[in-house]
């Protein structure tokens, strides 16, 4: 397989030509002409991911124009096109990985997931992480809505005069078809860090006073783009560790094994939110 060139090495490169361009190649590669929801997911989410339906393709990454392989252990380099549970004639789009900012490819790399969910016909996406929490009543393993962010990479992947609102970025709509899912979900506000290092103990005590809940380093910076491509966002974050100075040292091994052990939970919240979207989408 011939690797396709990085776009993103281009500054000139319109990020929403590149969006279209995947999209067709989904599209072909899937037999589907559109997509309907889109997931994104992060850390600890891969197990989750095959509760929502069938499989209907897998495209590699890197035959996609705009993605690259999976840069994180525990992340999966493929595009799926899924036959929703229960709505079989509904597809998601699932994103076994995304893009980090720490990996250097910039911000319109990391918005590409989103912006070619839109070119793909989605009019609404599911963007999942793996999180440190601030908060010691949630402990790993706890699922957490995503409320409100805080931006703190310093980045964005907008351009110009792209003045997006971002008053109710975070879905209440989805956000209260999330809880009627799960009540017992709770909801927090999501700062991003850069990364790739973890916080230090002080930087997590920052972000307390800034009003953080939960510390991460993705999902903010596409919700953003989700926004201005008019994508309804829903975020759930799973508590993966305790932040820095909260609990023990943080471990990147332990981030997987605390997916594995929250699969089932995640992936049947995950797959029912998907369905009961697509069921209020067809409403
Ligand atoms: I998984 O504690 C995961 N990702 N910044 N801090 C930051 N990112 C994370 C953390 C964490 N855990």
């Amino acid at each position: 397989m011939t690797r396709l060139a990085d776009p993103w090495a281009d500054s000139t490169t319109d990020p929403l030509e590149i969006a279209q361009q995947a999209a067709k190649v989904i599209a072909g590669a899937s037999n589907a002409a559109s997509h309907d929801i889109a997931v994104v997911l992060g850390s600890g989410w891969r197990e989750a991911a095959d509760l929502m339906g069938e499989v209907r393709a897998a495209i590699p990454n890197g035959d996609v124009p705009g993605f690259a392989p999976a840069a994180v252990d525990g992340h999966d380099g493929h595009i799926r096109s899924v036959a929703i549970a229960g709505d079989p004639e509904r597809r998601a789009l699932v994103f076994g990985t995304r893009t980090h900012l720490y990996e250097g490819r910039g911000p319109a790399a990391v918005a590409h997931t989103v912006r070619t969910a839109a070119a793909a016909g989605c009019t609404s996406v599911v963007l999942t992480n793996g999180c440190g929490s601030l908060r010691p009543q949630w402990a790993p393993g706890t699922p957490v809505l995503i409320a409100d962010h805080l931006n703190l990479t310093g980045a964005t992947p907008l351009v110009g005069p792209a003045f997006v609102d971002l008053t109710d970025a975070w879905s209440p709509r989805l956000r209260a078809l999330a809880r009627g899912i799960d009540p017992t979900l709770e909801e927090g506000v999501y700062a991003q860090f850069p990364g790739p290092q973890y916080e230090t103990p002080a930087e997590v005590r920052m972000a307390r006073v800034l009003g953080a809940d939960l510390v991460g380093m993705s999902t903010a910076l596409e919700a953003i783009a989700a926004r201005h491509v008019g994508l309804e966002v829903l975020g759930i974050s799973l508590v993966t560790n305790a932040a820095a100075g909260h609990g023990a040292p943080l471990a990147h091994d332990e981030v997987i094994a605390t997916g594995q052990a929250a699969a089932q939970r995640c992936g049947n919240l995950l797959s029912a939110i998907v369905t009961a979207i697509a069921a209020g989408d067809r409403a």
